[in-house]
């Protein structure tokens, strides 16, 4: 199982660099990768398995943060509306977005970085994905909210980009923005 010592840190180099295309049919191993970082996500928002392997709680996780520098995504969230939404996905590309943007209250934060980056990081309010489940269907998804903002921080994560990249200092203080309840 993954566990944070699998969790690369900031300063290493594999989380500034342009993760591989996956190709698809996926080889065994790749799919048993996208399926251990669902597991994480699963048991590090577990009080008990969380507490017992000392898991962060998550709700995305990006193939490179463990060291694997190909275009795998997983995301568990519970949005602010209280769906859930799961995703396991191969090569995820954002194919159209809203001119509207959004951010979190709160700013965000990143598993691989051990440290608090106050800020705004302004995301686009809603998306589109096409992806290759991990049960090797085509999809296309629309999304709103924090899931749309959990994509585009996973997705960075796949082009080298970390969340304090984006932030901004002078933002419109009327902006509607998302509770941090919801992070
Ligand atoms: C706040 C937290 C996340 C995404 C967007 C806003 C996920 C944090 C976990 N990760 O580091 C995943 O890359
Ligand atoms: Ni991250």
């Amino acid at each position: 199982m993954i566990t944070m010592k699998d969790v690369i840190k900031e300063g290493h180099p594999t989380l500034r660099s342009v993760a591989k295309e996956v190709e698809i049919p996926a080889s065994k191993e790749d799919k048993e990768t996208l399926r251990k970082m669902m597991e994480f996500l699963h048991n590090s928002q577990n009080p008990e398995t969380a507490e017992k392997y000392g898991l962060r709680p998550g709700i995305g996780l990006a193939a490179p943060q463990i060291n694997v520098n190909k275009r795998m995504i997983a995301v568990l969230v519970n949005d602010e509306n209280g769906n859930l939404h799961e995703y396991a996905l191969y090569n995820p590309k954002i194919v159209s977005h809203s001119v509207e943007m959004t951010q979190l209250e709160n700013g965000e934060g990143c598993l691989s970085v051990d440290r608090d980056v106050p800020g705004l990081v302004p995301r686009y309010a809603r998306i589109t994905v096409q992806a290759t489940s991990i049960d090797e269907e085509e999809i296309s998804i629309r999304l709103k909210g924090l899931t749309a903002i959990v994509f585009q921080h996973e997705i960075d994560h796949l082009n080298g980009i970390m969340f304090y990249d984006r932030i901004v200092e002078n933002n419109d203080p009327f902006k509607k923005s998302i509770p941090s309840s919801f992070k």
